[in-house]
């Protein structure tokens, strides 16, 4: 079977006026340099990449030396493509303007290496990324970067496993490719993506139930009761902690991906983090017909006020989404 490269599906889309030349250009650098990554992954122990870097990210957690590299493979990249005006990390505390690029048309916020914890175990890890328009007030700042997830242009993620794929929207769906490694090229292997409404699988820390919220007690106590329950159907649990791996399940196969804010840090709304994790999911995952809500808000409505903040994620097959989202809505509203 023949597949088209990603370069020949970006080009058709521009012809088809879905996507500009700037932005395919942008979109094929960041594939182009995630192919780099995934070689330096792939080298593994061989390489001398694995293991912690002994130094701290801006949220305290301590860096591997792959978040590094992989972190400074985009900015190098990006920073030539002369179409991107500023970047923003999980791995820098402040955004990074483009030298003399302020008036380049695109911002990109990413999260080089997803799922750190999995990276010396040797399962799947990603990246994710988000393209944002550039406002053009001046000179790129942190706070250029505070726009609603409504407001991305593209969005993706790569996932590392035991294939390379790109998933990637620009708001006309979501489409994956598959790297060929003989040829280096992203082929496109599957269009227009689309979550089932039904499910019986879903993916929590379960480790952290006590900590829950009312809502989400409630919600995964009846997922797990089973047939003989008030769902009437058994469910299945999937948990990789490579939120990259577990979202692309769910927009391979359906079901939900939740990381809910609970008792333990009332000031820390879950764990994930809203501009580079959780608003590029929920941009591919509505994109395919699914739902994404932190509680009971949408995800892509939010209105940023911090370049790091965090979001309670809540994603998936509509129908479960629904419900869980209903939960919340009936519960107190100190109850996130
Ligand atoms: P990271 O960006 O530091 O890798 O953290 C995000 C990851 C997600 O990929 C994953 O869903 C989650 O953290 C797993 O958390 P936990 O270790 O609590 O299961
Ligand atoms: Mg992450």
């Amino acid at each position: 079977m023949n597949h088209a490269t990603l370069q020949t599906f970006l080009a058709q889309s521009v012809e088809k006026g879905q996507l500009t030349a700037p932005l395919s250009a942008l979109l094929q650098s960041l594939a182009n340099t995630s192919t780099l990554i995934a070689d330096t992954i792939h080298q593994g122990a061989l390489g001398g990449v694995l293991g912690s870097a002994g130094t701290e990210n801006v949220q305290g957690e301590t860096q591997k030396k792959l978040d590094i590299i992989a972190n400074d493979m985009l900015l190098e990249a990006l920073l030539t493509t002369g179409v991107v005006a500023g970047m923003a990390s999980e791995e820098m505390n402040d955004c990074c303007p483009v030298q003399n690029g302020e008036h380049h048309p695109y911002l990109v916020l990413f999260d080089p290496l997803d799922g750190s914890s999995n990276i010396d175990v040797n399962v799947s890890i990603g990246t994710i990324f988000s393209v944002l328009p550039n406002p053009g007030t001046g000179p790129i700042a942190n706070a250029s970067f505070l726009q609603a997830g409504t407001q991305q242009l593209a969005a993706g993620y790569v996932v590392y496993g035991p294939q390379t794929s790109l998933v990637l929207t620009f708001g006309y769906g979501v489409d994956a490719f598959t790297l060929d490694r003989k040829s280096g090229h992203f082929l496109h292997t599957s269009a227009q993506i689309r979550i089932p409404e039904h499910t019986h699988e879903f993916a929590i820390n379960m480790s952290n139930q006590r900590h829950w919220h009312e809502p989400v007690q409630r919600y995964i106590a009846e997922l797990l009761a089973g047939k003989t329950g008030p769902r009437e159907k058994n469910f299945n649990m999937r948990w990789i902690a490579s939120m990259v791996a577990d979202v692309h399940r769910v927009l391979t196969r359906g079901g939900t991906f939740m990381y809910p804010q609970d008792t333990r840090n009332p000031e820390q709304a879950g764990k994930l983090r809203l501009m580079y994790e959780a608003n590029p999911m929920s941009l591919l995952v509505e994109q395919a017909g699914g739902k994404a809500y932190a509680a009971s808000v949408r995800i892509l409505e939010i209105a940023p006020t911090d370049l790091h903040q965090r979001c309670p994620v809540m994603l998936g097959s509509s129908e479960e989404i629904d419900i869980v989202v209903e939960y919340h809505q009936l519960s107190s509203p100190a109850c996130l």
